[in-house]
C-alpha cells in the first residue's frame, strides 16, 4: 500500500514485543490487536538477526495491509526498504534522522524517539514525520529508558508541529492523562500484547481515545 502522510491516524500505535506473548502465536496476536482497532504497527525485534527480521516483516506486511494500517520497522532502514514497509522508527542512538530521511526519500514515514523539546525540534527539522516521547511511566518492556513527565510531554507537543505520541507504561488507567497533554496518540506494547484478551485490550484503549 502507499500512504498519504497527512491522513495517517496515530491514535493507537502498537509496538510489538514477542516476549509479552508467552506461548501465544505472534501473527495471530497481531491480527487480534488490529481487529481491536490499532492504527499503526511498529515491528520491534531486538533479538533477531537481519534475515529473521526481514522474514518476519515480510509475513507481517500482508496482515497490516489487510487492515490498511501502516507498518513501521524499528531500527532497520534496510529492512523497511527491503520489504516495502510504510516507514522506519529510529532512536537517538540509531542513524541520524537527517541521514535516514535522505536514504528513505520523501514518501516513507520516519518516526524518531525523543525525550526533550530540543531533540523533538531537531528531529522535526531533520525530516521526522512523527515523534515518540517518553518514557512516561515505569515499563518492563524496555531497559534503560530516560523518563519524561506529562508536563514535559505537553511542552514537546506544543513546541513542535508534527504528531507526538506518548510512550512508556501507557495503559488503560493512565491513557486519558496522557491524551490530556494534547498528544496525537498513545504508543503501547504491554497494555495490548501483555493482556490476556488482546483484541479487547486494544478495543478498550481505542474507545478511551474516541471518547477523549
Ligand atoms: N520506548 C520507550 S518506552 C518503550 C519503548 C519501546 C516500551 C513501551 O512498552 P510498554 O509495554 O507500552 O511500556
Ligand atoms: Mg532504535
Amino acid at each position: 500500500l502507499s500512504w498519504n502522510k497527512r491522513a495517517i491516524d496515530y491514535g493507537l500505535y502498537l509496538v510489538t514485543d514477542r516476549k509479552l506473548l508467552g506461548s501465544r502465536n505472534f501473527l495471530e496476536s497481531l491480527r487480534l490487536a488490529l481487529s481491536g482497532g490499532v492504527t499503526v504497527v511498529q515491528l520491534r525485534e531486538k533479538e533477531v538477526d537481519a534475515r529473521e527480521f526481514y522474514q518476519l516483516a515480510q509475513a507481517v506486511l500482508p496482515i497490516t495491509d489487510s487492515f490498511q494500517v501502516p507498518l513501521i520497522i524499528n531500527d532497520r532502514l534496510d529492512i523497511c526498504l527491503a520489504v516495502g514497509a510504510a516507514g522506519v522508527h529510529l532512536g537517538q542512538q540509531d542513524l541520524p534522522a537527517q541521514v535516514a530521511r535522505r536514504l528513505l526519500g520523501p514518501g516513507k514515514l520516519l518516526g524518531i524517539s525523543t525525550n526533550n523539546l530540543e531533540e523533538a525540534r531537531q528531529a522535526a527539522e531533520d525530516g521526522a514525520d512523527y515523534l515518540g516521547a517518553g518514557a512516561l511511566f515505569p515499563t518492563g518492556t524496555k531497559q534503560n529508558t530516560r523518563s519524561l513527565t506529562l508536563e514535559r510531554l505537553a511542552e514537546i507537543k506544543s513546541g513542535t508541529h508534527i504528531p507526538v505520541l506518548g510512550i512508556g507504561g501507557v495503559n488503560s488507567k493512565n491513557a486519558l492523562d496522557v491524551l490530556a497533554t494534547g498528544v496525537d496518540g498513545i504508543c503501547v506494547a504491554s497494555a495490548i500484547l501483555g493482556r490476556p484478551n488482546i483484541q479487547q485490550a486494544a478495543d478498550n484503549l481505542k474507545n478511551l481515545k474516541k471518547r477523549w
